[in-house]
């Protein structure tokens, strides 16, 4: 007879996760560092992040009858379509929040279906501390970039799972196979990862790009490049991506986008109406016209400069800003 975790594993597998681990509950690994990065205001302003912090101290803080945790990684490599500006693997398609968040669901019925118990999902946005309980569950290892990376799909995986109050045997945990490589230190273009395993938020242009809400600083824009939405310089070059296979799921498949001088005029309802149910949804619409500003006026030529001179008339002053910061930026080149 098969074990309860082998079926568990088949049945992930069947749903369309790539990868499935179990660990067993304890108080988080990394949580002491997780105190101090939050200390030393390397989260900026992701201020979620530092309420409540003792949420991400244990498990059983979310679930009191927490007994295991299974953990689910999926692949979402693929290469982008030719065109201005780069958006990150993982926006390219649908939002992962969705397609992982029912298939976790689906999984959560069919254990309380086959072993009782009761299990509570988690994608992203809960207090769980995914990448050191990946690792303890053997799916992959935190790299120097800090990224969970797996020895098969590399760096290219979102991650979520299930607290549950089943009793499971666990997976041995990983072990680091970043050895002496140290290529994501020097290919970041802000120097954010500041020592192996630290990041500072505030100057990663993954946050600065989606999660920072006002004004791209000054001194980060010409660093930002050709970067619409997110970062993942020190993710490519890592030397663990050589088997990464495109990901066969549909619903990440890389939808197309219009040029930057169309996307700038477009209106809020424009926005909405194109970017719904994909991760850019969430940037709205101003920050996303900041962000086109940005790039354009690091990538962008004479040609963009009646679209940026129309939204350097804008009401929103966020737009207003940048725009008028990239008319300089390619005047200057001009000259
Ligand atoms: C906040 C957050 C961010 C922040 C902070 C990034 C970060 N490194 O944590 C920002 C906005 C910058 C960000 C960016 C990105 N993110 Co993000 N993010 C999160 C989130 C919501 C919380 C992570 C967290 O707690 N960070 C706090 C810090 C302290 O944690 P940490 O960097 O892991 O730091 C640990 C190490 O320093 C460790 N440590 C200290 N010393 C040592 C020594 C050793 C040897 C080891 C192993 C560890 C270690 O202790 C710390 C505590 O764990 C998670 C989802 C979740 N709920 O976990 C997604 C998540 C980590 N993000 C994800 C992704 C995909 C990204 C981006 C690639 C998106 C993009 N392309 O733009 C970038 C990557 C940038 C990067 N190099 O990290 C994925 C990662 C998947 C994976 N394979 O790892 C996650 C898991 C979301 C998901 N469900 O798939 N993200
Ligand atoms: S995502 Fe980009 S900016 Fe952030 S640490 Fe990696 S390379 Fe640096
Ligand atoms: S690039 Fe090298 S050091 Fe960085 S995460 Fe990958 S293997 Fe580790």
């Amino acid at each position: 007879m098969k074990s309860p975790v082998t079926e568990i594993k088949q049945e992930a597998t069947r749903l369309g996760f790539d990868v499935c681990r179990v660990a067993s509950v304890a108080t988080s690994p990394h949580y002491a560092e997780f105190l101090d990065w939050l200390k030393s205001g390397a989260h900026g302003e992701m201020l979620w992040l530092a309420k409540n912090p003792e949420r991400r101290r244990d498990p059983r803080e979310l679930m009191p009858d927490c007994r295991s945790l299974i953990l689910t990684g999926t692949n979402y490599f693929q290469q982008d379509l030719p065109q201005r500006g780069r958006v990150a693997t993982y926006a390219l398609g649908r939002d992962y929040h969705d397609r992982i968040g029912s298939a976790l669901k689906q999984l959560s019925l069919w254990i309380e279906q086959q072993y009782g118990g009761h299990q509570r999902p988690f994608v992203d946005s809960s207090a769980v501390m995914e990448k050191p309980w990946a690792m303890r569950a053997g799916l992959g290892w935190q790299g120097k970039n800090t990224m969970l990376i797996h020895r098969r799909l590399g760096n290219w995986l979102s991650l979520g799972g299930l607290l549950t109050s089943l009793d499971l045997e666990p997976d041995p945990p990983e072990t680091d196979h970043c050895g002496s490589c140290s290529r994501c230190l020097q290919a970041c273009p802000t120097q954010a990862i500041t020592a192996p395993y630290q990041l500072d938020a505030r100057r990663c242009l993954a946050y600065l790009s989606i999660e920072h809400p006002g004004p791209i600083p000054l001194e980060y824009r010409r660093p930002m490049g050709d970067r619409l939405f997110g970062c993942e310089d020190c993710l490519s070059v890592c030397p663990w991506n050589r088997w990464a296979q495109a990901t066969r799921d549909a619903h990440f498949q890389a939808l197309p986008r219009p040029d930057l001088r169309e996307m700038l005029a477009w209106d809020d309802s424009q926005f909405r109406q194109h970017y719904r149910g994909t991760p850019i949804f969430r940037l709205k619409h101003s920050r996303w016209l900041r962000n086109i500003c940005v790039v354009l006026g690091n990538v962008g030529g004479p040609d963009d400069l009646p679209a940026l001179n129309q939204a350097g008339d804008s009401s929103d002053p966020l737009i207003r800003e940048h725009a008028l910061w990239a008319i300089s930026e390619i005047r200057q080149r001009q000259m």
